[in-house]
């Protein structure tokens, strides 16, 4: 399928999505959320995509909704959020969590609304020094959605959530790199090349584990310790029966670097 709003590109096992409204700072209109949508369907159906790398064009990474096409002047009805939400965004949070391979948000600059929490839904996410997250709905009356109010007080603790939600500041990368709201910040320079590198390194990995990682850290969330004790059974009881389990031992045996294809 061809896009207009996105770029979608599978290259060395790592499909590459990149936001394309650099001039709106990638703000999502309705037809960009559709295509975010189907190049994930596109993904999840793709043989030997290993890791998937979400970034944007220019200068932001994503603004969040385009608010052009939000007509809130009261002389005719509100938009109809909730709906939205469950029709555009939230498939697009279950999405990119449900994916079985890592997903590496790279962002490139402001994320700001939906664009950060887009952001945060990512595995890994790494930014470059001179990006920034906003919190930007509270700045419009809204609350933080896309699972924000999910992730916010996972990541950086309550009382951080809290504050971000309800004072929309915009945070640097670096200080979310030591809140532990991102994995890791790169200088501008190197930041493009880096964030390709992980990408590439995480789909020569064993990705059915990866997989099964993704799982189990995201089941954590709601179960209780007895809970995660039989999942990591389970899960390690597939993860045993791979090839790439296979290859990885055999690999430290014979003192060499292992040859992992994913399955
Ligand atoms: O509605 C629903 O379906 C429910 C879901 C809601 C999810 C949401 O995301 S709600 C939150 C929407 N996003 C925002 O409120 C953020 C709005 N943007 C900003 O606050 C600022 O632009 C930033 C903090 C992100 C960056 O500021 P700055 O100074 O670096 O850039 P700028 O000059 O404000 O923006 C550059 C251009 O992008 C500008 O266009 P222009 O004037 O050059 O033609 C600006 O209007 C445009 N832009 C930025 N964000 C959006 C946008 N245009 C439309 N929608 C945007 N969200």
């Amino acid at each position: 399928m061809s896009y207009k709003f996105i770029q979608f590109f599978i290259e060395h096992g790592v499909a590459t999505v990149r936001f394309n409204r650099p001039e709106k700072l990638n703000s999502f209109n309705v037809e960009m959320l559709a295509e975010f949508r189907s190049a994930l369907a596109e993904v999840a159906a793709a043989a030997g995509v290993r890791s998937v790398l979400v970034t944007g064009a220019g200068r932001g990474f994503c603004a969040g909704q385009d608010l052009a096409e939000r007509v809130v002047n009261g002389q005719v009805a509100a938009p109809n959020l909730a709906e939205s939400l469950d029709k555009r965004y939230n498939p697009i949070i279950r999405a990119m969590v449900s994916l079985p391979i890592p997903v590496v948000c790279a962002v490139n600059g402001v994320a700001a609304g939906a664009g950060a929490n887009i952001a945060l839904a990512g595995d890994i996410v790494v930014a470059t020094r001179s990006a920034s997250f906003v919190q930007a709905f509270c700045r419009i009356g809204l609350i933080p959605d896309a699972g924000g109010t999910w992730q916010l007080p996972r990541l950086v603790g309550r009382s951080r959530a809290m504050a971000l939600a309800m004072l929309g500041d915009k945070l640097s990368a670096e200080q979310a790199e030591r809140w532990g709201l991102i994995w890791r910040v790169y200088d501008d320079e190197n930041f493009t090349a880096e964030a390709i590198s992980l990408a590439q390194r995480l789909a020569a990995q064993p990705t059915l584990a990866l997989g099964l990682i993704k799982q189990a850290i995201n089941a954590s969330a709601t179960h209780t310790l007895d809970q995660q004790l039989d999942l990591e059974r389970d899960l390690q009881g597939k993860a045993c029966r791979s090839r790439d389990y296979r290859e990885g031992v055999q690999a430290f045996v014979e003192k060499r670097p292992p040859r992992f294809n994913g399955e």
